[in-house]
């Protein structure tokens, strides 16, 4: 039976850090359950016990909210470019699925929150306007109020204007708002400024604004950062998110770990270690961030590495608000800083059971021939143009030619950056 819980923006308000969970169409595409492109959110109704269990792990790392897995399930997008999930399933029924799953596990621990999410669709890249676009979030909306879920998410957004109409079809149901916008430093993908972009989603009405996706964990904070400094400018007071890649991303530009050439099939080289996450859980921390949790790359052990970083704060909240914290049950398998390797029968393995050890560590790739950055493959590109347009025709190979040739111009060209010295945002972080 699931306990009387304290509601989301409760929690916030009363200072406590609500932990994330992670990257599940990452995570679920290795496991052989999703398709990359598409991202097949119907794995809710095709494989619901590999959407279970993986909840069921980010639930015993720590993880204080399970998102539903409703990522890329508004009707348009499950039916472009030759995706054939809306002809087998429809939206609504992904969509519930996916609730009724994060439902279930979410009862199997005290105080877990309920998530549903909506994020970018392709009618809004086609330039069908607000009514289109609204139109297919209230359709996922309209399931999440069914489901009575306790928040809502709006995450993945690389344009202001989409995540504000977004924020507001959400607003319609009365449930709070929290958005994440999948930008960098240098702001959204139709040239608005962070800081612009932070003051704008909350002013939309999100109790709880920042990033997600795209870039690296530190980068992400320095960009939730800009978001803050620019809000408490203006004297708005709001709550502060951050769901990062757990990739490196050092040489990405402005639209992120996407245009990498090692995306989405070769990324492991990047991997940030629980140690890397400890460091961002920490930084995040500090920053005023209280919502902390990951994207694309996350999986439970990094979750569960936050939740190590930040136990104590976890315990102290819980006691302050009479829900005594009960340690998750995946830190029964890993002691804080590997003293666990204390029990190792090799002499110098237990000599790197302490933090010391962990915490000073400088892994190696074990590629002796890759180069540590690479060249992003940039272009320049806005909604309702040509090479953006979207529908449910499959890509010929006539347009795979015509994207070719594009992409060559834009090596050879001035389109091209990143790579060629361009790492303003994020090589050598500067937080001040
Ligand atoms: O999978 C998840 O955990 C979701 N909550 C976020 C996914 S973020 C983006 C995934 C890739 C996008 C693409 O290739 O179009
Ligand atoms: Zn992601």
């Amino acid at each position: 039976m699931q306990q009387k819980k304290i509601g989301f923006l409760e929690r916030l308000n009363s200072g406590e850090i609500i932990i994330g969970d992670g990257g599940f169409v990452f995570a679920l595409e290795k496991r052989g359950y999703v398709k990359a492109g598409p991202w097949t959110p119907e794995v809710n109704i095709e494989h619901p016990e590999a959407v279970r269990e993986l909840h069921r792990e980010f639930l015993r790392s720590g993880a204080d909210v399970m998102q539903a897995l409703t990522f890329y399930a508004s009707d348009d997008k499950l039916e472009n470019r030759g995706n054939q999930a809306k002809h087998l399933y429809t939206g609504e029924a992904i969509n519930y699925a996916a609730c009724e799953l994060a439902k279930s596990v979410a009862a199997e621990r005290k105080n877990t929150l309920v998530a549903g999410g909506v994020c970018q669709t392709p009618s809004y890249l086609d330039g069908k306007g607000k009514d289109a676009v609204q139109n297919e979030f209230r359709k996922q909306l309209k399931v999440f109020v069914k489901h009575d879920v306790d928040f809502l998410i709006c995450e993945y957004f690389e344009h202001i204007e989409e995540i504000e109409w977004a924020i507001e079809a959400c607003k319609e149901t009365g449930k709070p708002v929290a958005a994440t916008m999948c930008i960098g430093p240098n702001g959204d993908m139709s040239g608005v400024s962070l800081g612009e972009c932070g003051v704008r989603l909350a002013k939309a009405g999100a109790c709880c604004i920042g990033i997600n996706c795209h870039f690296d964990p530190l980068t992400c904070v320095k960009t939730v950062c800009l978001m803050k400094k620019a809000c408490e400018k203006e004297g708005i007071k709001v709550h502060y998110m951050c769901q990062p890649l757990a990739y490196h991303t050092p040489d990405c530009s402005k639209q992120g770990f996407i245009a990498l050439p090692e995306f989405p099939f070769a990324l492991e080289p990047r991997i940030v270690t629980r140690f890397d996450v400890q460091a961002y859980a920490r930084k995040a921390y500090e920053s005023g961030i209280r919502y902390i949790g990951g994207c694309c790359g996350f999986e439970p052990y990094h979750i569960r590495a936050i939740t190590e970083e930040l136990i104590n704060e976890k315990r102290h909240a819980g006691s302050a608000n009479g829900f005594p914290y009960e340690t998750p049950a995946a830190l029964d398998k890993h002691g804080l800083w590997g003293s666990e390797l204390k029990i190792h029968t090799k002499p110098f393995v237990r000599t790197r059971a302490n933090r010391n050890y962990w915490e000073n560590l400088k892994p190696a790739s074990g590629r002796p021939y890759c180069a540590s950055l690479s060249r992003p493959h940039d272009i320049e590109m806005h909604p309702g143009d040509k090479i953006l347009k979207q529908g449910p025709q499959e890509t010929s190979e006539e347009d795979q030619a015509e994207l070719l040739k594009v992409l060559e111009n834009c090596k050879t060209g001035h389109h091209i950056k990143g790579g060629d010295g361009n790492h303003s945002d994020n090589l050598l972080l500067d937080f001040n």
